[in-house]
Formats: C-alpha cells, structure tokens, sequence
C-alpha cells in the first residue's frame, strides 16, 4: 500500500466532533501502552503523526487520521491502566459506545495485543464486544521484535487460544521496530476497505 498523504482530522471528546465523511474507518483498540499508535505510524509511515509515549494512557481521546484521503484511522483510547480512577473507567465505557455502537461509517477494528504476553480479560472482553457488533477483526500481535523467533509459533498459538479467535480473523504478527508484518496487515485492512 503506498501511503501518499496522512493527516490528523480531530482529536474527538465528543460524538459531535467525528468527521461526517462518508468514507470507511478502521479502528484501533488495545491495551494502554501496547502499540496502537506506533502501529499507526509504521503503517502510514510517519515517525510520531499518531502521539506515543512511554507513559501508558497518552491517547484519551478518539483520534481520526485520514489517509490519502480516502478513509479513516481511527485511534481509540486503551484500557487496562491501572492508575485510573472509576469515574474515569466511565467515560471510557461511554466513549466506546458512541463510537463503536453508532458508527456508520465503521467497516472493521484492529485488536492490537502484545505477542509477549497472554491476552488480558480485557483483550478479550474487548475482542468480544467486537464480534458483538459483527465487525470483522484484524489482530495484531506486536513487539516481534522482543520475542525470540522460536518462541513466536507458541506465543501465537496462545493469543489464539485464550482470544478464542473466530476462523474469518486472521491474526498477524508484527514489529513497529522492524516492520516485520506490515504487508500482511495491509492485505487485511484492504480487504476490508475494498480498495
Ligand atoms: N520494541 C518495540 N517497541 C514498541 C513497538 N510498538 C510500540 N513500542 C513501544 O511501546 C510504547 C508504547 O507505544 P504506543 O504506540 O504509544 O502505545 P499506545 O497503545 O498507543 O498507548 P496509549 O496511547 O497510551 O494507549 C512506546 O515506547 C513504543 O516505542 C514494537 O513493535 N516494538
Ligand atoms: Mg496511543
């Protein structure tokens, strides 16, 4: 996929502010601190358009990238963080539903997980409520980089497993470091965009 133009639309608080365009959106969601927004960046190729820290947390808000003006990148905040308090778990869960309950122009999510780690209740709670809504998934495990090739096919396996992921999902590894997986993740994401 050639990527010939990436811009921020808005950073969004409110369902007021997504953008009205009729073009198709996909979805990121994971963990806080997973790699959801490195995973932007390497995809569009763009060192830091998508904002990462080393701090978990950074993205609260529902960031909208568009992409050679033709759809949508849609940068959720991530879940899991420890240090956040009830009332704001509450807005998150709010924030989740305006979005992923009523957006039209939503034709598939990206579940990102870390391929070092077994997924969380929270993966797969996440990965639930998006069969829920009959979205096809693309799961990305990331950080390929920091596992050692031998023991990817078993960590792999694992994700699989404890997601239950469904057969039509597929499931790819990849590295924002390297780049490894990239071309397999483009197939996916254009087979939903249908370009
Ligand atoms: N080694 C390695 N580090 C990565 C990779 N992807 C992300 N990181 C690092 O992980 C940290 C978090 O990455 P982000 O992309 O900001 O994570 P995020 O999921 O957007 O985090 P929030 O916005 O806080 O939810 C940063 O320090 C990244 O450099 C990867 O594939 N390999
Ligand atoms: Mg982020």
């Amino acid at each position: 996929m050639r990527v010939h133009s990436a811009d921020i639309v808005i950073s969004a608080v409110s369902k007021k502010q997504y953008p009205t365009d009729p073009i198709p959106e996909i979805a990121l969601a994971g963990r806080s601190n997973v790699g959801k927004s490195s995973f932007i960046n390497n995809m569009i190729q763009r060192k830091n358009l998508a904002r990462t820290s080393q701090k978990p947390g950074k993205t609260q808000t529902i960031n909208f990238y568009i992409i050679n003006d033709a759809f949508h990148f849609v940068d959720v905040p991530g879940y899991g963080y420890a240090k956040v308090s009830k009332k704001e778990r509450a807005k998150w869960g709010k924030m989740m539903d305006e979005y992923f309950g009523e957006r039209e122009q939503l034709v598939s999510a990206v579940l990102v997980v870390d391929l070092r780690h077994e997924p969380t209740d929270e993966d797969c709670m996440m990965y639930d409520y998006f069969k829920y809504y009959d979205l096809p998934v693309t799961i990305i495990a990331t950080k390929m980089d920091k596992v050692k090739k031998g023991k990817r096919p078993a960590q792999e396996k694992l994700i699989r497993e404890v997601l239950e992921v469904e057969e039509e999902d597929p499931l790819i590894l990849f590295s924002a470091e390297t780049g490894e997986g990239k071309d397999e993740a483009w197939k996916s994401l254009r087979s939903h965009l249908k370009m």
